[in-house]
Parts: C-alpha cells; sequence; structure tokens
C-alpha cells in the first residue's frame, strides 16, 4: 500500500515546514501546524512582524538626495504633498531626515475621494499623528484637492508666508498630485503662458524636475514622485487595466460586510483579509468602487480566488498573482484597549478597511512586498 501525504511549506520563503531544529529554515512550531491551514516558517514570522507598523519603506532614490541637497542649501521652502488615499504608507525616513533643518507645509491631497461623511479636522489629526511618526514637523497642515481647487488659494497663501522669498519644491509619492497641484496653482497666478504639466493616473508622469520661474531670481520645482514601491500603485505598475481599477477617480462609497472566525474578504484577485478569531462584526472597505469584494471561508478561500481567477470573475485581476503563494501574509492582533474604538488596517494602494476592535487576530495577504498599517480610525 503506498501512502500519499501532502508536503507543507512556508507560505513566504517555500521551505518546507518542520518542527524539529529551530536552527533549521522551515522551522515552525506544532502548534501553528494544527491551527492554521497556511503557515509561515518562524523566521519569516519574525521578519514580516518585527519593528513598527510601516513595513518595507520605499527606496530612497539617489537622484532624488541630489535635489533634496540642493534644497537644503538653499534653505527652500518644501511642500510635502500626501495622497489622502494612502498617506499612511508613503512617508521615508531619509525623506525626514534630509529635509529636517527646511520650513515645511504638508498638504494632504484628493480631499475629494474621501466620502461625504469624512470630517475635516479628524483627518487633519489623523495625517498629524502620521506625519508626526515619521519625525517631519511642519508648520502648516493643510486638507486640499488640487484637481477640485479646494484649499488651492490656501495652499499659494502658505507658500507666499513661509517660502520667505526662497525657492519652493513640491515634494511627494508618485501620483500623490504634485503636478496637479502645481497646475491649480498656476490657475490662481492666472498665468499668462498657458504652459501647464502633464498628470496621469498612472506612476512615474514627471520623470525630471520641472522649474517654474516665481520672479526673477527664485523658482517652484515640481519633482518626479518619491518610490512607491511598496505600494500596489508600484507593483502593478507595468499592468495599466489593474492600476485603472485601484486608483480611485470619484468619491468612495464604503462598503460594510460583516465576517467572523474563519471567515475571508477577497479584494479582487490582489488581497485577502481572513479573521482568524472575533466575533462576527462590521468590516467597512474603503476602496476604490470599482474594486470587486467576495466573502468565503478560510478553508475554501484559495480555491475560491483562483477560480475568480480563472473564470474572470472580479476586478483587478492580476498576471502576477495566481496564487496565495504571491502574497506576504502578515498577522494583525488587534487590542487597542478592547473598548470598541474603531481601528484602520490600511494596505498601500488599495485603500483601507474600518472595524471595530474587538480584540481580533486578522491575518492580511498582500503581493509581496506591499506595506500594510494599523492604527485609529481617521474617518
Ligand atoms: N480625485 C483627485 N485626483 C487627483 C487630485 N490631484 C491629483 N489627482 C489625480 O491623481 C493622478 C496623479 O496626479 P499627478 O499630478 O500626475 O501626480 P504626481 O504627484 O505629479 O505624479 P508623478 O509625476 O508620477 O510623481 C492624476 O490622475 C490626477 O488627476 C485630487 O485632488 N483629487
Ligand atoms: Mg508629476
Amino acid at each position: 500500500m503506498s501512502d500519499i501525504k501532502k508536503i507543507r511549506r512556508c507560505i513566504s520563503c517555500g521551505e518546507v515546514l518542520q518542527v524539529e531544529n529551530p536552527q533549521e529554515p522551515g522551522f515552525t512550531t506544532t502548534q501553528a501546524l494544527q491551527k492554521h491551514v497556511i503557515v509561515l516558517c518562524e523566521q519569516c514570522f519574525a521578519k514580516q512582524n518585527q519593528g513598527h507598523d510601516v513595513l518595507n519603506e520605499p527606496i530612497f532614490n539617489e537622484d532624488f538626495r541630489v535635489i533634496l541637497e540642493k534644497a537644503r542649501v538653499t534653505k527652500s521652502l518644501i511642500v510635502y504633498l500626501v495622497d489622502l488615499f494612502s498617506y499612511e504608507t508613503s512617508f521615508m525616513s531619509e525623506v525626514a531626515e534630509a529635509i529636517r533643518n527646511n520650513p515645511l507645509i504638508v498638504v494632504a491631497n484628493k480631499f475629494d475621494i474621501l466620502p461625504e461623511k469624512a470630517n475635516e479636522e479628524k483627518i487633519l489629526e489623523a495625517v498629524k499623528r502620521r506625519a508626526e511618526d515619521a519625525d517631519l514637523h511642519p508648520l502648516e497642515y493643510i486638507v486640499a484637492s488640487s484637481t477640485k481647487n479646494y484649499k488651492t488659494e490656501e495652499v499659494l497663501k502658505a507658500i507666499t508666508k513661509y517660502r520667505g522669498g526662497r525657492n519652493v519644491y513640491i515634494i511627494g509619492a508618485v501620483g500623490s498630485g504634485k503636478s496637479a497641484l502645481v497646475n491649480s496653482l498656476l490657475k490662481i497666478y492666472k498665468n499668462p503662458t498657458n504652459f501647464y504639466i502633464s498628470t496621469s493616473i498612472y506612476p512615474n508622469t514627471t520623470l525630471e524636475v520641472i522649474e517654474i520661474p516665481l520672479d526673477s531670481r527664485t523658482a517652484m520645482y515640481d519633482t518626479p514622485g518619491l518610490s512607491i514601491s511598496n505600494s500596489m500603485i508600484g507593483y502593478f505598475s507595468d499592468e495599466k487595466e489593474v492600476i485603472r481599477t485601484l486608483v480611485p477617480r470619484e468619491r468612495i462609497v464604503p462598503r460594510q460586510i460583516i465576517i467572523g472566525t474563519k471567515e475571508v474578504l477577497v479584494f479582487g484577485g490582489v488581497a485577502l483579509l481572513e479573521v482568524v478569531n472575533g466575533i462576527r462584526s462590521s468590516y467597512y472597505c474603503y476602496f476604490s468602487n470599482e474594486v470587486k469584494i467576495h466573502r468565503t471561508t478560510s478553508d475554501r478561500a484559495e480555491g475560491f480566488m483562483k477560480s475568480l481567477i480563472r473564470k474572470q470573475q472580479t476586478k483587478p485581476i492580476s498576471k502576477k498573482i495566481t496564487s496565495s503563494k504571491d502574497f506576504d501574509l502578515y498577522e494583525i492582533n488587534v487590542d487597542y484597549g478592547g473598548n470598541r474604538e474603531f481601528i484602520d488596517i490600511s494596505i498601500a494602494g488599495l485603500g483601507w478597511i474600518s472595524f471595530k476592535d474587538r480584540q481580533q487576530t486578522i491575518r492580511i495577504y498582500v503581493p509581496k512586498g506591499v506595506s500594510i498599517y494599523h492604527g485609529l480610525a481617521k474617518l
């Protein structure tokens, strides 16, 4: 009689899982093997769960260091643009370090895509908390919308107030709306040249520094975006259809789904949220309205997602994701005091999921290298 046994591997590094020797690759505990269908070896688990919340900081481009060095020696004003859709995961410690001595304004852009109920004060508080975490200390924060010209006059006023006759550098992640902001400012200036800068939903639109003279001596500089290699937008940058689905172009309508222990939310073919343990409660998803959301159970999740992809029954679908082997896996033990505060789990480039803290254990599956972040709810 022959006997067929399934060999289990670490979901991240692919090593065969073993419980005998902690010094050897693939080590895990018997308990983890019994409790979970999908398991990370102890080494990968430690790597993915160590340190701060923002994992996989994006790569800091050396050319950008040269731009920031110019801004530093000329004591220029920095306008740091953050995309309200993904600001938590778009800060870089090297940038904070490089602009430490420059006057700084933080503009939280794309306010128009947040749901109706979004409270500007509360958003401002959340952005402040995150910026301070990243060691940024701006003179002013402004919540704005470049394409709707919301508060762009205030941005211009703040620039005039703080630049002190010096240059201005507009910096921020790829796609945060830097060029759109500059165009909006040009309109207020009654720009006589009719020159506007190209903008687009696809990453890396501006590839060189663009100089816009402010007077005979000084200029405003629109810069290429900071890397978003840790975001889905970076990960799927060569798949236009995926980007078109992920980037919200209209106001987000939150979607509420109730799930409990051993249930899974499937987000298109690009991410999963699994409640490993937790009483049934509402999960509110803030994604582009085009992203499809499905519900299934833990034991069926893998087959269910594969079938959605094979039958093209979901959106977005990427050529790069065919099974859970293409994901990084994170486990979050939610415990913000258990007093049922709303908390957010953000997935860079996809959006965020908001729910009440009921001391759940949650697993998030995202394309390899994509950052997640969790903290108190921003809305
Ligand atoms: N809804 C909304 N979309 C915006 C806003 N600002 C910019 N966008 C859109 O976001 C996309 C990116 O804008 P860009 O101005 O090209 O962004 P960028 O920061 O210059 O991008 P790179 O040059 O690639 O670094 C475009 O499709 C813009 O129309 C905004 O306030 N609201
Ligand atoms: Mg640009």
